[in-house]
C-alpha cells in the first residue's frame, strides 16, 4: 500500500519490469528512448525537463553509436521545437514533447521504401558474412508472398558451400533456384539475366569480399553489365555502425545503389549508428533484417519504425489518446465538485475503452514495457466493472453509497453474471479510486491513477 492507503501502482522501477517482448528493432535504442520519454510523466514539463530529456536522448543515441555531431544537431532541434511551438488544442505539454520527438525521429530516419512489384532483376552486394545469402532468401520470400514468381540465383562461386546454402534457403522460401555447375560467375550471371523470361523476380546472390577495393569495383561493374539489374542493393550488417554509411557511399559510387539493406538489427547496439550513417550518406534504406529466420525482414518505413521505437502505434493514435486523456481534467472537475458517481464513471470507462488498447494508453502515460499479463488482466477487469455498472439501477449509479449494501451487490452480481465477491471488490476499488481522486487535487491524470488502481490490485 502506498502512503495514501491505495494499492501499489504499476511497477515503476526497472527491476520490476519484464523484458519488452514485442517485435522491436533496436531493443536498446527503443528502450532507452522510451525510458527517457517516460521520465516526463508525472512532472511539470518546463525548460529544465526538456533539457534533461535532451540530455537523455543524447546519451541513448550516442551509446547506440550514432554520430555525435548529428545527435547534437538533432536534439537541438527537438529542444527548440518543444519549447517554442504551441501544443495543438487538447494536447498537453508532455504529449506535445513526445510528438516533437516522434516527428523528428521519423524525419531523422529518412525516406521510406516502397518495393516495386514489377518484373525485375535484383543484385545483392556486400562484404563477407554480412548476410547477403540469407537476405537473398528473405527477399525471395517477400516477393513470393506478393504473388510473384521468384528465382534465386547462386553466383557466389568462391565459397564452396555458398550455392548449397542458397539452394536450401530457396526451398524454405518455396521459390525456384538456379545455378550452373561451373565456376564462371559471368556465365551464371548471363544465364540469370535470361531467367526474366520465366520469372517475375530474379535475385542474384554474389560473392562477398573482405574489403572494398578497386578490384571489387571492377568486378561489380562487369557483373552489373551482364545482369542489367533493375535494383542493386548493398547488404550491410548493423554491427558495422557508422562504417555502414561509408560503405554505402563506396558501393554507390562504383555501381549505383537502389538502396541499402541493413541486417542483424536484432543483435547490435550499433544499429542506430548504421541506420543514421546510411541515411546521412544519402543512400536510402530499403529493408531491415532482424533475425536469422526468413520472416525477420521488412521494408523500411520510417513512420512505423519511429512508432515502434517509441512504443506508439502511430502519431494519429497518439494525438487521439492525448486528446482523450485531456478529458480526464473535466472528469476531475466533476469529481471535485462532488458529482462523480458510478454513472459518470461508466461514461469515463467507455471513453477509456475507445482510446484503444489499454497498453497504448499506459504507454502514453509513460508506463512502458508493461508485462503483457498485467495489461491483459486490467482490461478484463475494466470490462467486468462495466458489466456491473450496467446492472445497477439509476439510483445506485447516482448514489454510490447505496452500493455498499451487500444485498444490492448480490443483485448486481446476478445481473452481471459475476460472483458477489467480484462486485464487492469492484465497489471497493471504486471507493478507493474516489477517495484517491479527492485526495489528489493536483492534476496528475485520472488515467494514470486508474491504471494504478487496476494494475496495482493485480500486481500486489
Ligand atoms: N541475428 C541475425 N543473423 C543474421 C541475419 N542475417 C543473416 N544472419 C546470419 O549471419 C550469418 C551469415 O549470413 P550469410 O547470409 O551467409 O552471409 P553472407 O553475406 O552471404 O556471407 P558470405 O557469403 O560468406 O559473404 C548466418 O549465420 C546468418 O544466419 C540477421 O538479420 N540477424
Ligand atoms: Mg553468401
Amino acid at each position: 500500500m502506498t502512503a495514501t492507503g491505495l494499492p501499489l501502482g504499476l511497477p515503476r522501477t526497472r527491476s520490476f519490469l519484464t523484458p519488452f517482448r514485442h517485435d522491436l528493432f533496436l531493443m536498446d535504442l527503443g528502450k532507452g528512448l522510451r525510458q527517457a520519454l517516460a521520465k516526463l510523466s508525472g512532472r511539470y514539463v518546463d525548460e529544465a525537463a526538456v533539457t534533461e530529456l535532451v540530455k537523455d536522448l543524447q546519451r541513448v543515441l550516442i551509446s547506440n553509436d550514432v554520430n555525435v555531431r548529428f545527435v547534437l544537431g538533432w536534439t537541438k532541434k527537438i529542444k527548440e521545437r518543444a519549447l517554442s511551438e504551441k501544443p495543438l488544442p487538447g494536447v498537453g505539454l508532455r504529449e506535445h514533447v513526445v510528438k516533437v520527438v516522434y516527428e523528428e525521429l521519423e524525419a531523422f530516419m529518412g525516406n521510406g521504401f516502397e518495393p516495386s512489384l514489377q518484373k525485375q532483376r535484383i543484385l545483392l552486394l556486400g562484404l563477407f558474412g554480412v548476410g547477403k545469402t540469407t537476405t537473398a532468401a528473405k527477399l525471395a520470400r517477400f516477393y513470393a508472398s506478393k504473388g510473384l514468381r521468384v528465382v534465386l540465383v547462386g553466383a557466389d562461386v568462391h565459397r564452396p558451400a555458398a550455392r548449397t546454402q542458397l539452394k536450401q534457403l530457396s526451398e524454405q522460401a518455396h521459390v525456384a533456384f538456379f545455378t550452373l555447375e561451373s565456376n564462371d560467375a559471368v556465365a551464371i550471371t548471363r544465364e540469370a539475366r535470361a531467367l526474366s523470361d520465366k520469372y517475375d523476380v530474379v535475385i542474384l546472390d554474389s560473392a562477398g569480399r573482405s574489403a572494398f577495393d578497386e578490384e571489387l569495383a571492377v568486378e561489380l561493374k562487369s557483373v552489373a553489365r551482364e545482369f542489367q539489374p533493375d535494383g542493386s542493393f548493398l547488404v550491410v550488417s548493423a554491427d558495422a555502425g557508422q562504417v555502414a554509411g561509408r560503405q554505402a557511399k563506396q558501393f554507390h559510387d562504383a555501381v549505383g545503389l537502389s538502396g541499402v539493406i541493413i541486417t542483424k538489427m536484432d543483435g547490435s547496439g550499433k544499429g542506430g549508428g548504421a541506420l543514421s550513417s546510411v541515411v546521412e550518406s544519402g543512400s536510402r534504406i530499403a529493408f531491415l533484417g532482424s533475425g536469422e529466420k526468413l520472416a525477420d525482414f521488412r521494408a523500411f518505413d520510417p513512420k512505423k519504425f519511429a512508432a515502434t521505437l517509441l512504443g506508439f502505434p502511430d502519431l494519429d493514435q497518439l494525438l487521439e489518446t492525448a486528446k482523450a486523456a485531456s478529458q480526464e481534467e473535466k472528469l476531475e472537475k466533476a469529481w471535485n465538485e462532488g458529482k462523480l458517481d458510478y454513472e459518470t464513471f461508466l461514461s469515463q470507462l467507455n471513453a477509456f475503452k475507445k482510446m484503444g488498447p489499454l497498453k497504448s494508453v499506459m504507454q502514453m502515460l509513460g508506463q512502458h514495457d508493461l508485462p503483457e499479463e498485467l495489461v491483459g488482466q486490467s482490461e478484463k477487469k475494466l470490462k467486468s466493472f462495466e458489466a456491473a455498472v450496467h446492472s445497477m439501477t439509476l439510483a445506485e449509479r447516482r448514489n454510490p453509497a447505496l452500493m455498499k449494501e451487500s444485498s444490492r451487490q448480490a443483485r448486481v452480481a446476478r445481473g452481471a453474471g459475476m460472483k458477489d465477491s467480484d462486485v464487492r471488490e469492484l465497489v471497493q476499488q471504486f471507493e478507493k479510486t474516489q477517495k484517491m481522486l479527492k485526495e489528489v487535487k493536483r492534476n496528475k491524470g485520472l488515467l494514470s491513477k486508474l491504471s494504478k488502481q487496476f494494475g496495482g490490485k493485480l500486481g500486489s
